[in-house]
């Protein structure tokens, strides 16, 4: 879980080992507030040591979205999950920003893999105005 304080983008860097052979989703989940939005970009899932083996698609979001799925929780309004930004992205013109309200939106991509297999999982994330003390974000591969 990541909290507030992100003054400017940080780069988030994880080794994770694939417990069993199966179709994972790779997810963000964004809680924040009316004054302040989690920016993401440029995402990469890659087996360990094989930097150019991308698992992921539009994982920079300059590609419309293509690969992702977008939702949010029933305490957001209708139509309240997140969306492509061009406003402070990382890289590139687009980036994913959150926009639910007091609750939780998610963004996920399915991907497989193999047991015992080691990968590397990183993104960059920013939020936007400081945030407050309900501005979380949770990622996780399950
Ligand atoms: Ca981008």
């Amino acid at each position: 879980m990541i909290t507030n304080a992100l003054s400017s983008y940080q780069f988030y860097s994880y080794l994770i080992t694939a417990q069993y052979t199966s179709d994972f989703n790779l997810n963000f989940i964004f809680q924040g507030d009316s004054s302040a939005s989690w920016h993401l970009d440029d995402i990469s899932l890659t087996p360990f040591n094989e930097s150019n083996s991308e698992l992921l698609v539009d994982g920079d979001f300059e590609n419309s979205l293509n690969g992702w799925t977008l939702d949010c929780w029933e305490g957001c309004e209708i139509g309240s999950s997140g969306l492509l930004s061009m406003d402070s992205c990382h890289s590139g013109s687009m980036c994913y920003i959150d926009a639910c309200t007091g609750a939780y939106d998610f963004l996920f991509q399915s991907v497989n893999l193999t047991s015992g297999n080691v990968y590397n999982l990183s993104f960059w994330l920013f939020l936007s105005a400081g945030g407050s003390s309900v501005s979380r974000a949770y990622i996780n591969l399950q």
